[in-house]
Formats: C-alpha cells, sequence, structure tokens
C-alpha cells in the first residue's frame, strides 16, 4: 500500500502477531532502507516488504531488501522471476502476490514460497477474478501455501477465506484506519464512511486498473477515459494523486485507493485490537480455540 504502508504501521502490525509489511512502491531504494531501518528502531519482531515490480527503482530496492537482512518479501504487479535467484540465496521467503492460477503455477515453478492470491475487490491495482473464485483455483494449482487477499476485513472473511483452502490471508483496507496508519484523517473518514458500492475502477481502458473509492478525481478520470483520452494525458491527471490523498488529505482531487470491504471497516482501531478482534470472531466461526 503505497504511501500508507510505511514503517509505522508495518511494525505496529508485527507487534500486533501479524506479519507487517513497508510498501516499497514508487520510493527510491535509499528511502526503503532508511523506512526498514525505522521499522527495526520500532519492533524486534520480522516485518517484510512489499516490491511494486512496475517501479523504475525495483532493481535497488530488490538489493536492499537482500543487504537489510529482510526475511519476507511480497510483489505486486507483475512477475519477480528476475529477482527470485537473488532472494533465495540471501534466505528471503518470497511471495508473489497473483491475480491468476496461471501467474501462481509458473512462481511455484520460479521457486515462489508461497502466494497471496488476490481478488478483484481488493483495493489499488487489481486483476479481474473474484476472491471467491480465484482463491480455491490457485489452492488447486499449486502445492506451496496460498494466502488469500481481496474483500477480507474482519473474522468472517478470514473464517470464508480458511474454507477456501487458504492458509493466511493479505488485509489492507482494514489497517488504513488503524492509530498506527499515518494516513491523513480526511482519507480514514473517507474509508469509515464509504459503503459497499462506494468504490470504482480507473484505468481499465489502459490495462491497469486500479480500485479506488469514488470521488472528484476517480468521476473525471472515467469521463476522459470515455472520451478517449491519451495515457499521457490520463498519467498526467493521476500524477502524485496518491500521495495528495494519504499525505495532504486532499480527498477531492487526490486517488483513495481502499478495497470494497471499506464498508466493513467502522472505526480507528489499534492494529492490536483489530488482530485480536479478527482472530476471535474467526476462532469461533472455525470453532477453534
Ligand atoms: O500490486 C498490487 N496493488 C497495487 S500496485 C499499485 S501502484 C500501481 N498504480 C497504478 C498502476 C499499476 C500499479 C497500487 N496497488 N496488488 C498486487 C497485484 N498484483 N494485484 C494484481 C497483480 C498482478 C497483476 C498482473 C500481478 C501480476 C500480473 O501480471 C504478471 C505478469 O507480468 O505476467
Amino acid at each position: 500500500m503505497a504511501w500508507v504502508a510505511d514503517y509505522h504501521l508495518a511494525a505496529a502490525v508485527s507487534a500486533a502477531g501479524g506479519m507487517g509489511l513497508i510498501g516499497a512502491a514508487s520510493a527510491p531504494a535509499e528511502v526503503v532502507r532508511e523506512q526498514i531501518r525505522k521499522g527495526k528502531e520500532l519492533t524486534d519482531m520480522p516485518f517484510g516488504v512489499n516490491v511494486m515490480l512496475m517501479n523504475p527503482n525495483a532493481d535497488e530496492v530488490a538489493q536492499v531488501i537482500v543487504e537489510e537482512g529482510i526475511k519476507v518479501v511480497t510483489t505486486g504487479a507483475g512477475n519477480p522471476a528476475k529477482y527470485m535467484k537473488m532472494w533465495k540465496e540471501a534466505g528471503v521467503i518470497v511471495i508473489p502476490v497473483v491475480a491468476s492460477a496461471g501467474l501462481a503455477k509458473l512462481m511455484e515453478r520460479a521457486g515462489a514460497d508461497a502466494v497471496v492470491a488476490e481478488g478483484t475487490e481488493a483495493g489499488g491495482h487489481i486483476g479481474s477474478s473474484t476472491t471467491m473464485t480465484l482463491v480455491p483455483q490457485v489452492v488447486d494449482s499449486v502445492n506451496i501455501p496460498v494466502i488469500a487477499a481481496g474483500g477480507i476485513a474482519d473474522g468472517r472473511g478470514f473464517a470464508a477465506a480458511m474454507m477456501l483452502g487458504a492458509e493466511g490471508v493479505q488485509m489492507g483496507t482494514r489497517f488504513i484506519t488503524a492509530t498506527e496508519s499515518i494516513v491523513h484523517e480526511n482519507y480514514k473518514q473517507k474509508v469509515i464512511k464509504a459503503k459497499d458500492i462506494d468504490s470504482e475502477v480507473t484505468g481499465m481502458s489502459t490495462g491497469h486498473p486500479v480500485r479506488c473509492i469514488r470521488n472528484k478525481m476517480t468521476k473525471e478520470y472515467i469521463r476522459m477515459e470515455k472520451e478517449g483520452a491519451t495515457l499521457e494525458e490520463l498519467e498526467l491527471l493521476t500524477l502524485g494523486s496518491l500521495r495528495k490523498a494519504v499525505i495532504d488529505g486532499d480527498v477531492v482531487d487526490g486517488t483513495i485507493m481502499a478495497g470494497q470491504c471499506a464498508g466493513l471497516v467502522k472505526k480507528e482501531q489499534s492494529c492490536m485490537e483489530i488482530m485480536e478482534e479478527i482472530m476471535t470472531e474467526a476462532k469461533v466461526l472455525l470453532k477453534v480455540k
């Protein structure tokens, strides 16, 4: 989660018993290094890094991960095969995010330790299959553990993911509003106030669909897409727009990435409270102690 999943959130999630991730997104490698070091000052628990493969700095970020002794990496928005050898040799657990069973198989053959199967309910850059259909098909296609993502925000979603054959879940949207999340209050309020149908997908025409909460920006983007705007014009509109929303709190012209489960997020809570609530609820449903 670009800008959202910084070291504060990653450290808090890991300290609460999860596996926190720093979202490297489009950051330069040295910024990622600094984030990792600051995260280590906040917690002794391990946390990972997500590498967004469309980042032009991805090669350097991949290297920094090894240099800083990070042990868990997830990747998004592409195929991480070219980094696999380097990461495996360094003892890094590699978990690519996939949106299809085909890519999951490819990743298993390339040496991935697990995959995150992320459905189209997720926020940000998305594939087209739903979590309900994707997760069991990925489970049937590989022998490595599958982590479900997309649309999971509470214990019910967690339990449902287990029923689909997943061995873990990845959640983003629920943690946007965490007390430890540095996201601007305006952004948090947009997530808290969102209803089930308040997200929209921009970028369908460019081949890079991105799910966000509907606002002036998404309406303008979709209007331009319909009118046949060029890739350059669309890119100009979104340049720096996520930062604008997350950091500056501009929820009118900024991009508010969030998943369809935003309607399930009702309040700001600490990561510890969120984790405990989800696990208590899921254990009852799954009948485990
Ligand atoms: O990556 C994400 N979520 C993201 S990345 C992002 S930044 C961005 N903004 C605009 C356009 C593109 C990126 C914001 N949110 N989630 C994991 C994810 N990965 N979802 C879907 C995929 C994916 C899609 C296609 C993974 C691989 C893939 O194809 C691989 C290939 O090249 O064959």
